[in-house]
């Protein structure tokens, strides 16, 4: 990107000089899925990373070169630690940093509104710290507004040196950071696509933090995007997680509607996808796990409410993804019917309770709500899934669960197949059990009158 023309402080310059030349500093706030890769990857291109995270566990395991996520082994730890990384939980260090990127987590709150005590949080954390010429970057998915409505405001009512946001209309003799978002791209489980070769949309506050806030992700991917502010960045993330939302609803009703006709929707579903254009497939499951695609769309709803906006797409798809659940319940509840076995007494395994296949998270999971309600109707439940020895709390209580092993499948009066796991041999689940419910037609070409699709 040009570079902006515009007069400088010396130490402004000075900073975005290092974010050119890869020697700046970068301070990575949250050691989660998103902010660990992130901070191993900008390593890998040069800078100088400090991991800041509240959690002591995490910042002494990773000083160990220890890997505490699935999918990035210790290597990349170790070999980050030799490249200069290190984790604190000393936030004092972020004054030390040229670009302070905020990766923390926005879930929603019991009443299903948005929760930014992590932003809130973790600004209040920044601002003591705060020094002059800095880019301060949130890349947490959140509602457009809350970089200039929230964040900001508490860095600068915060900081001890005067310091103000760099704003188009800032005097030229202010004191300033600059502020930008930049939202995260990561797909959990996804080893398709590089993650550098994923592009990384950049909004900020004016141009110089754009400008400053491309020169980091520049670094690390291989096309940045800039928009032309901070809300219109926020946005973009927002579309493409409810573009995610609403069609995956759309074929959760269609598989419903295609069960009753006699349909297979999973063919359907891919006789449409050889459509070259117009089209992407969207596969039905049992509802919408993981802390994005359910919970980010409600973010806009929330914020819509003050233009007295009703987003009815997203409270519709909200629905009707909610609804999945007790709809395979119901399922299960028939098929045993069908063979004169009331739910109630019943003995259901569980296959996943990760949100999705291949993955060590659980967060948000239907299967969670699924074992609740299947508990709560008498079932007696049991589940299995590779990635989780033990599962602890449910959605509204504790479920105190061992994993249990993949033997004596006949003993259950059901299989229900929530997580397709890639490590199951579905032939021999299904060639074992005496019913098996399939909420991910995870059985596609296997004949048998044992299985059931819902
Ligand atoms: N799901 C379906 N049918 C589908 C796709 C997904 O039922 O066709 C379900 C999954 O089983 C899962 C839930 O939806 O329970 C969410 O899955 P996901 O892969 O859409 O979402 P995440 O949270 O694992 O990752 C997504 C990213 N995924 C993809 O783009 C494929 C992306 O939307 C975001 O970068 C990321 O959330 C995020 O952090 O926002």
């Amino acid at each position: 990107m040009a570079m902006i023309a515009t007069t400088l402080s010396e130490i402004t310059g000075a900073r975005l000089d290092r974010i050119n030349n890869r020697t700046a500093k970068i301070g990575v706030i949250g050691l989660g899925y998103v902010g660990l890769p992130l901070s191993l990857l900008m390593s890998e291109s040069g800078f100088t990373v400090t991991g800041f995270d509240i959690d002591e566990r995490k910042v002494d395991q990773l000083q160990r070169g220890e890997s505490y996520i699935y999918r990035i082994p210790h290597t990349e730890i170790v070999r980050a630690r030799e490249q200069g990384f290190a984790a604190t939980s000393d936030y004092a260090q972020l004054s030390e940093q040229d670009a302070i990127i905020i990766c923390v987590p926005t879930p929603l709150n019991l009443h299903r509104e948005p929760d930014l005590s992590f932003i809130e949080n973790t600004a209040k954390a920044i601002a003591p710290w705060l020094a002059e010429g800095q880019i301060v970057v949130l890349e947490s998915t959140t509602y457009p507004g809350t970089t200039e409505e929230l964040l900001i405001p508490i860095l600068e009512s915060g900081n001890r040196m005067g310091l103000v946001a760099r704003r188009a209309d800032t005097q030229p003799d202010a004191k300033t950071f600059q502020v930008a978002f930049s939202p995260e791209r990561e797909d959990p489980g996804n080893d398709s696509i590089a993650r550098r070769d994923i592009p990384k949309v950049v909004g900020g506050v004016e141009p110089l933090a754009t400008e400053m806030a491309a020169g980091v992700y520049g670094a690390i991917f291989n096309r940045t995007v800039p928009v032309s502010s901070t809300r219109a960045a926020e946005m973009t993330k927002l579309l493409e997680n409810i573009y995610r939302c609403v069609n995956i609803a759309l074929v959760n009703e269609l598989k419903m509607l295609c069960l009753k006709m006699g349909i297979d929707i999973w063919e359907v579903i891919n006789a449409a996808a050889t459509k070259p254009f117009g089209y992407h497939p969207f596969y039905p499951g049992p509802g919408l796990g993981g802390h994005c695609i359910p919970i980010d769309p409600f973010y806009l709803s929330w914020k819509a409410r003050e233009w007295d906006f009703h987003t009815r797409f997203i409270e519709l798809a909200g629905e009707v993804n909610e609804a999945m659940p007790e709809f395979v319940v119901r399922s299960v509840a028939d098929a045993l019917n069908a063979r004169r076995i009331p739910l109630c007494g019943s003995r259901v395994l569980v296959l996943g309770v990760a949100y999705k296949k291949d993955i060590d998270d659980l967060r948000e999971s239907p299967s969670l709500t699924i074992i609740e309600t299947l508990k709560q109707r008498g079932a007696e439940v049991f589940y299995n899934d590779p990635y989780f020895s033990t599962v602890g709390r449910g959605r509204h209580y504790n479920l105190n669960m061992t994993c249990t092993p993949l033997t004596d499948l006949h003993s259950y009066d059901c299989v229900l197949i929530v997580t397709d796991h890639s490590d199951y041999d579905y032939h021999s689940i299904v060639r074992d059990s005496k019913l098996v419910v399939d909420s991910r037609n995870a059985t596609r070409g296997i004949k048998s009158d044992k299985i059931v699709h819902c």
